[in-house]
């Protein structure tokens, strides 16, 4: 597929790497970008055969560096709204894809970079990454689904205090609070993405799907809703050739083989 603004590529039999690719501005969010995101992710989403998605942005400087401030300059209040709209839908779509979802955070990554980052499932940052929410330094909140996803990864307090003083928290202490779960060398930040990538591609991937869902729907369920809903997924996994596969390999002390199935 071919994009403007961003690159996707499928380094790897069913693992795909998405780069929002506008270095000149530190891979700003333009309505045209959110577009091709959208794009880009009904792309994964329609290949049976995808097992992870590492997204990235190009160059050493900027994951993304926000929405695109020189075009929401002067948008009314009808067009921010179908802004919002557009982010809302990509962060969602990232999030309702089956498969994991890895950030790789090689640089700034503030206000709607910040907010999809935190977007994808999890966060592995280079040692040159930094993170923010900077809205209020421009006379506006945060609008990609910030305040809530920032509140449930790092709670309440530290959420409040970084989005009323634009704070910009550096990799050590974004794995510190919570944020991203590994921070690696800048040079090897795609191979450490790749390598995760890879070992989920190795497990099972009906289980995988599966283990993603009851995470994600479980979060907003009370705990019994969300256990016998797990218990529901889990059993269902019992009619799969690939659970019948991973124990009987366990058994014969041999490598699973998993069909996918
Ligand atoms: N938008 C547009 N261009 C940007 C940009 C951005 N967010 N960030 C950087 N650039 C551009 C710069 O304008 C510059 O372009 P040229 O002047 O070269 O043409 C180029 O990228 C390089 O940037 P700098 O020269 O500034 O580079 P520095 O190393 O000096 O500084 C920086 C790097 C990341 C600290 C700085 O660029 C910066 O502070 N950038 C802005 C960061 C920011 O405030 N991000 C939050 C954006 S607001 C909504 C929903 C969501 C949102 C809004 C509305 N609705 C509800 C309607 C989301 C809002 C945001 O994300």
């Amino acid at each position: 597929m071919n994009f403007k603004n961003l690159l996707l590529e499928q380094p790897e039999p069913g693992l795909y790497l998405l780069t929002i690719n506008r270095p000149r501005a530190l891979n700003a969010l333009n309505a045209a970008t959110l577009a091709e995101l959208m794009q880009a992710i009904a792309c994964v989403s329609a290949d049976a055969g995808a097992r992870a998605l590492l997204v990235t942005g190009s160059g050493d400087k900027a994951f993304v560096a926000g929405a695109d401030i020189a075009e929401m300059q002067g948008l009314s209040a009808v067009q921010a709204q179908a802004f919002s709209v557009a982010g809302m839908n990509v962060m969602h779509g990232l999030e309702a894809l089956s498969v994991p979802v890895i950030a790789l955070v090689n640089g700034y990554a503030l206000g709607g970079g910040c907010e999809l980052a935190m977007a994808c499932d999890w966060i592995i940052a280079s040692d040159r990454a930094v993170f923010g929410q900077p809205e209020v330094n421009l006379g506006i909140p945060p609008g990609f689904g910030g305040t809530q996803r920032l509140t449930r990864l790092v709670g309440r307090a530290r959420a409040l205090e970084l989005v009323t003083t634009a704070r910009q928290v550096r990799a050590e202490e974004a794995l510190a609070i919570g944020l991203v779960t590994r921070v690696v060398p800048a040079a090897e930040l795609r191979e450490a993405g790749l390598a995760v990538a890879r070992s989920i591609a190795a497990k099972a991937p009906v289980a995988v799907r599966l283990a993603k869902q009851a995470v994600q729907r479980g979060q907003d369920l009370d705990l019994a809703s969300a256990c016998t809903h797990e218990t529901s997924l889990f059993a269902l996994t019992f009619a799969t050739a690939d659970q019948k596969e991973g124990m009987r390999a366990f058994v014969e002390k041999r490598a699973a083989r998993f069909l996918g199935e």
